[in-house]
């Protein structure tokens, strides 16, 4: 019987190495958690890195690692300190990253990475070959591999291949920059069927199929030699029973945690006083400084707010070791801290920032207590945080700031739609969110919680596997065994 294996970069696991034991706890991310419904126990195999360099891994223990993972349905590929600077750090992180977010200045084009990039692809891709049947469904996902479709369909002409990219596909003009387009191209081409967030990501990358490929392309297919590839698109949900659930049982728990009782503290300390959130990874894709200076022009714009509303930053470490993120973090320190000093008074600090991962329970704490989300990517693939705050207003208050950059502002109308880059409109919807009569809030919320509670991250999941399935029994181009 056919299987399905599924690719990523991180496998779905971490493991934690004690004195001669070896666990692998599953991941709560949104991909893990996603992809449930298809990793199921026995009938799927996940194959990534698992975390550690084979620097990190003793000859002895590498056994017990493989032991450990198959328990969870996982095999790792293996890779070394000079392969995960290359590929992970190199050509993923310092040249797809920033250039497909728009940010050219920060592409690098390091053939050094590229070649690591290459290689490590191919890594992967052995690693499919070697554990495949011919008629497997191989799921690939996002920007570390796009060239393993081709690399596999190459070995496993029957093997139906979908690719999903988690990061927006940026225009023909931004595209056409990088050096190894075609190959970039090419490699993705392997897959039968290929998914982006949005529609306009879909456009972008058939575009620069036409243009630089000069490939047919009609529609969402595209013609090369005997086969056809779809692409379509596919908006990540997330697992909305389990925020709005987490949301549920905090209310109607009586005992607060020390977080909330901070929270409710400030709130309780003048009459109106709002708390906003933002929630990110610490990059510089998510608009961080840009909100944190919209924030200082709306109360220096609506001086009668200050005292009165605090805008909570969690910012969740993230690549450290890329110059440009550490770039950023000093910038972010020194932004809070000098409004903070010029602005605070005895009982108010305008900002509360905290840089790190919090748990589960906390971030469910945070979604519920905050009166407003603000959320300014200024290009975001999809943006989950939008969605799960969303999902935890059990009571049908809150509002939702959100950049039109982002992949879910397509599905979230509801939502206060701003430009991160207009400081002027971000003051004035900030004010609108803060002064929105609750019934305008629950009209709002109760739209948006009926679309995510239908789109859930299961059924984005089964219907990426759905159209993958139904491309291979339509495909003309079964290669003869
Ligand atoms: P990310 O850039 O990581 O994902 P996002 O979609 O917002 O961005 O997902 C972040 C996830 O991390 C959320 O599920 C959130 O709950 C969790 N998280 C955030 N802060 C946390 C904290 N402090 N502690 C614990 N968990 C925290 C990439 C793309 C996105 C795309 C996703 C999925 O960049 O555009 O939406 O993949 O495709």
């Amino acid at each position: 019987m056919a299987k399905t294996i599924i690719i990523s970069n991180r496998l779905p696991v971490q493991l934690q190495i004690g004195k001669g034991t070896i666990n692998a706890i599953p991941s709560v991310g949104g991909l893990a958690t996603g992809m449930k419904s298809v990793h199921k126990g026995g009938e799927s195999l996940w194959i990534g890195w698992s975390g550690l360099t084979d620097e990190d891994i003793h000859i002895s223990l590498a056994p017990k690692i493989d032991e450990a993972l198959a328990k969870h349905g996982c095999t790792a590929v293996n890779l070394s300190e000079q392969e995960v600077e290359g590929f992970y750090y190199g050509f993923s992180n310092r040249t797809i990253w920033p250039l497909f977010h728009y940010f050219m200045e920060y592409a690098e084009f390091e053939l050094d990475f590229w070649e690591t990039y290459k290689s490590v692809n191919q890594k992967f891709a052995d690693a499919i070959i070697a554990q495949s049947d011919d008629d497997d469904i191989i799921w690939v996902h996002d920007y570390q591999l796009m060239l393993v479709p081709q690399m596999v369909k190459e070995k496993k002409p029957n093997a139906s291949i979908g690719f999903f990219l988690h990061i927006p596909f940026p225009s023909y003009e931004i595209f056409r920059t990088l050096p190894w387009r075609e190959e970039v191209l090419k490699g993705l081409l392997g897959a039968d069927l290929i998914g982006f967030h949005t529609y306009d990501y879909e456009r972008h990358f058939l575009s620069s199929v036409r243009r630089l490929l000069g490939l047919e392309v009609s529609f969402n297919e595209i013609y090369l030699q005997n086969r056809v590839i779809k692409v379509d698109s596919f908006p990540m949900g997330i697992d909305y029973n389990k925020f709005s659930n987490a949301a549920k049982k905090k209310m109607a728990n009586a005992q607060r945690s020390d977080l909330q009782e901070k929270l409710d503290s400030h709130k309780a300390s003048a009459p109106g006083t709002k708390l906003v959130l933002s929630i990110d990874r610490l990059d510089y894709s998510k608009g961080i400084a840009k909100r944190i200076n919209a924030f200082e022009y709306f109360l220096n714009k609506y001086p009668e707010y200050q005292e009165k509303i605090r805008l909570i930053i969690l910012a969740v470490p993230s690549r450290s070791n890329v110059p440009q993120y550490q770039l950023l973090k000093r910038e972010i320190d020194e932004l809070v801290g000098r409004i903070n000093g010029e602005l605070a008074t005895v009982n108010w600090t305008p900002i509360w920032y905290f840089y790190r991962s919090l748990p589960f329970d906390s971030l469910i704490d945070l979604y519920t207590s905050c009166d407003i989300a603000w959320l300014t990517p200024l290009r975001d693939g999809m943006n989950l945080v939008a969605k799960e705050y969303i999902a935890t207003r059990t009571k049908g208050t809150g509002v939702l700031i959100l950049s039109e950059m982002a992949g879910s502002a397509y599905e979230m109308n509801e939502a206060l739609l701003i430009n991160p880059n207009n400081f002027e409109e971000q003051a004035d919807t900030l004010k609108q969110a803060i002064t929105m009569p609750e019934e305008e809030q629950a009209n709002r919320i109760e739209i948006l919680q009926k679309r995510l509670s239908r789109y859930n991250v299961e059924v984005w999941a089964n219907s990426f596997m759905e159209t993958l399935i139904q491309q291979k029994e339509e495909s003309p181009a079964r290669v003869a065994k």
